[in-house]
């Protein structure tokens, strides 16, 4: 029986006014019940459609490390082995298993690659490449979190050479061609989210890229 026929069936075995009071009460909690029911459904829901695209997706953290101080610079890495090698880029990887969630992930990639902890890292944008020559490899879903505090000395590991560049002074051309597209908004601590279609692995077809409200980056 739902809360609804429940009401009904309070309402018709009412026998006076004190009753009416009671049945108003026990209608008021149903409801709340079921409100609140639907909700946890919905919360469920919403994270059984993250573990199907965590499944869909690879999964990859890339984090900025911002210094607001004149003049204003952002900490890049020269990357020495692997995907991306001789690009400058953020600091990141893939989400393992065994990180707890994606922000142990950012700080674990970071640490590992620059030798520094950041202390208040905040996911403020999400980004997805499609590599759509390559139809059998899944698209990769990249978290981007910025960072304005951290602790430790950066320095070079066999992954990454760090080096702080001023804010108008970025190496896009030695870049993915996707960075001079988002990094204004990571500057100006806008929520983004955005689609990148790569071919040939570097080359950027055609994109599409949101501001977002605050705390409503979706998983695409
Ligand atoms: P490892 O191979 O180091 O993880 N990444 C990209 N970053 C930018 N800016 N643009 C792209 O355009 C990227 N594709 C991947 C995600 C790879 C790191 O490189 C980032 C990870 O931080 C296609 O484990």
């Amino acid at each position: 029986m739902t809360s609804v026929d429940d009401a009904f069936f309070y309402v018709a075995s009412a026998q006076n006014e004190s009753d009416d009071n009671k049945v108003n009460e026990l209608f008021k909690k149903k409801r709340i019940t079921h409100i609140f029911k639907e909700e946890e459904e919905e919360e469920e829901e919403e994270d059984m459609r993250d573990e199907e695209t965590r499944k869909r997706k690879k999964v990859f953290t890339l984090l900025l490390v911002v210094d607001e101080n004149e003049p204003k610079r952002v900490l890049l890495g020269e990357k020495k082995t692997g995907f991306g090698k001789g690009f400058y880029n953020g600091f990141g990887g893939k989400v393992e298993d065994s990180d707890e969630n994606v922000l142990a992930a950012a700080l674990r990639e970071l640490e590992e690659e620059a030798c520094i902890k950041a202390l208040d890292a905040k996911e403020i944008g999400r980004i997805t490449f499609v590599w759509i020559d390559e139809p059998e490899k899944p698209p990769w879903l990249v978290h981007i979190f910025r960072a304005d505090a951290y602790s430790g000395q950066p320095s070079e590991t066999d992954e990454m050479r760090p080096q702080w560049f001023a804010l108008d002074e970025i190496p896009f051309q030695q870049m993915w061609a996707d960075d001079q597209h988002w990094y204004p908004y990571v500057f100006q601590r806008k929520n983004f989210e955005g689609t990148f279609n790569f071919k040939q692995v570097t080359t950027l077809v055609d994109f599409q890229l949101n501001e977002v409200q605050e705390g409503s980056l979706s998983m695409q």
